[in-house]
């Protein structure tokens, strides 16, 4: 048993010009390969051996800084391709009931989200999160995440975005805020309501 890099749910090109073409290829099959090659390689002989992916991280503080980095690479990707879609739109049912009531409307939770996105220094992720029934926003350092326990937040991820340079360096150079501002053109809220369904 061993981890294997997920096709992506559309083509490379799907989500032009929001993201481009050359960038999904080498994320995908460069990066997010690595990264799964590089787990599998670092759990071989330890105990998380068949274990879960999301096992492995919420028990993170057993295992070592290979598998942490590329544990968290491997899991942050397989749910970055997830939430993303050609087909946008915005939320609606109890996702969108519960952006309203946990983080005061659609506009302050895209405030709060861009900016935690936009103010992570250096490599990491922001995130939408369930935690204890309630949504949240964060932002992590390098491949870090919420079910890990010491990641400075804590709950279920239902929406990532990558703001490591390799995601966006190749179209939008130094203009992270910008690559921010039009990944809300392809968020698949279908999928992050199927997420927050099964979190909460
Ligand atoms: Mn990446």
């Amino acid at each position: 048993m061993s981890f294997k890099l997920p096709d992506l749910p559309y083509d490379y090109s799907a989500l032009d010009p929001n993201i481009d073409a050359m960038t999904m290829e080498i994320h995908h099959s460069k990066h997010h390969n690595g990264y799964t090659t590089n787990l599998n390689n670092a759990i071989e002989g330890t105990d998380g051996e068949g274990k879960s992916i999301e096992d492995i991280l919420a028990n993170i503080g057993n295992y070592g800084t290979a598998i942490r980095n590329n544990g968290g690479g491997y899991y942050n990707h397989c749910l970055f391709w997830e939430i993303m879609s050609p087909n946008g739109g915005t939320p609606s049912g109890d996702l969108m009931n519960a952006i309203d009531s946990d983080l005061g409307g659609f506009e302050s939770f895209k405030d709060s989200f861009a900016k935690a996105a936009a103010t992570r220094f250096g490599s990491g992720w922001a995130w939408l999160y369930v935690n204890n029934g309630k949504l949240d926003v964060c932002s992590t350092p390098n491949q870090d995440n919420p079910l890990m326990p010491d990641a400075g937040c804590s709950g279920t991820p239902i929406l990532a975005l990558d703001v490591w340079e390799h995601a966006y360096y190749l179209k939008y150079q130094n203009r992270r805020p910008e690559y921010i501002e039009n990944f809300f053109n392809v968020i698949n809220w279908d999928e992050v309501s199927r997420k927050y369904a099964a979190a909460i």
